[in-house]
């Protein structure tokens, strides 16, 4: 495995050369010009704490208000039985056999209002349900017009500076603890502002997928039959989609053991690698997420029982860096890490 010695050491090299081994803090906001130089170009990861304390959503997204200002609007929701929409999943299919697929949320309709009332009541219910407001289609801007003025609605002035451009979408996500993103990437850099509650981003950088097990699963959706039970079927005609299996452990119902995630997913929980980067974005603070990496999301929540979080989408530079992923991805899947076309490969 002389391929996996190489890329072993692109990853030692990297972390010691320059991205280190946690997620920097930095107070206050930076200057454009510093942004752009030490975190985009870099394409390295940055929490700025204490720049978006003037936002009336800081300071005003109680319940309260929220349901005041917006308890009519009509929302999409995703609604799955395990909390984990776009994730690989082990189904439980209609003619009662078992099937590793990938599973995509069922989504609903429904008013804002309602949602609130189903994120709390969704806690008691048998079989399990857990719905997870997070349309990414610039949600924020379309579906709640009204909660405009609450934001930087381009993002933080200086990203907007830095990036030079308006986001191509702006997204509002509301959950709670019962809700995890399974590890994928985009194509796009991330400005991800907490508003309330806890969001815990495990992070790799791009030159790390040869640790996350890819493989090609059958795509699957949640559909709510007529009896009202939310069961998986597989998509009609058939696809199939290149995922990460990785779960992270967790006392949560569902999440594997410690001992389970290192035999399954050996290069992940490697103890001769550096550590995926893990960091809490609090409330009030603003996570830089460079295009590409690979992100798995859990989320802790407030004392009003959830987790808001706005995030800003915009557009990568298909430079060099993309160039050198697209080979790491190559002499991977060449030494039998991952499918052999990466092409569009976890892709959020
Ligand atoms: O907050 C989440 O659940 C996921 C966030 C995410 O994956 C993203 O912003 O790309």
């Amino acid at each position: 495995m002389a391929m996996l010695g190489a890329l072993k050491r692109l990853s030692w090299e990297l972390h010691e050369l320059d991205l280190g081994h946690e997620v920097e803090r930095i107070q206050g906001p930076p200057t454009p010009a510093n942004f752009l130089r030490e975190y985009v170009s870099a394409n390295k990861p940055c929490i700025f704490t204490g720049c978006v304390e003037s936002w009336h959503a800081t300071n005003k997204w109680s319940r309260d208000y929220l349901l005041d200002k917006c308890g009519d609007t009509a929302v999409t929701i995703d609604v799955t039985s395990n909390g984990r929409g776009d994730a690989v999943t082990i189904a439980e299919m209609e003619d009662g056999n078992t099937l590793e697929c990938f599973a995509q949320p069922w989504q609903e309709k429904m008013s804002f209002g309602e949602f609130v009332s189903y994120l709390e009541s969704s806690r008691e219910s048998t079989p399990p349900i857990v719905p997870y407001l997070q349309k990414q289609n610039n949600n924020l801007l379309e579906e709640f017009p009204q909660l405009r003025g609450d934001i930087e609605d381009a993002g933080p002035h200086w990203a907007m500076e830095a990036f030079g451009a308006p986001p191509d979408a702006v997204n509002l996500w509301v959950g709670d603890e019962r809700s995890v993103t399974s590890f994928h990437k985009d194509h796009y850099e991330n400005i991800y502002v907490v508003i309330a509650g806890t969001k815990t981003f495990t992070l790799l950088p791009p030159s790390s997928v040869y640790r996350l097990h890819l493989g090609t699963y059958p795509a699957a959706s949640y559909t709510r039959v007529p009896k009202g039970d939310l069961v998986v079927q597989l998509e009609e005609p058939p696809r199939t989609v290149v995922w990460s299996p990785v779960e992270l452990p967790s006392s949560e119902p569902g999440s594997p053991s410690a001992a389970t995630a290192a035999n399954r997913w050996p290069l992940f929980f490697a103890e001769d690698l550096p550590g995926p980067m893990r960091c809490e974005v609090r409330a009030g603070e603003v996570l830089y997420l460079p295009s590409l990496w690979h992100h798995h999301v859990t989320q802790t929540a407030n004392d009003e029982g959830w987790v808001v979080a706005v995030n800003f989408w915009y557009d990568m530079k298909f430079d060099a860096k993309y160039a050198y992923l697209k080979l790491v991805e190559d002499l991977a899947a060449q030494a039998g890490l991952g499918p052999s076309t990466m092409q569009g490969c976890s892709d959020g």
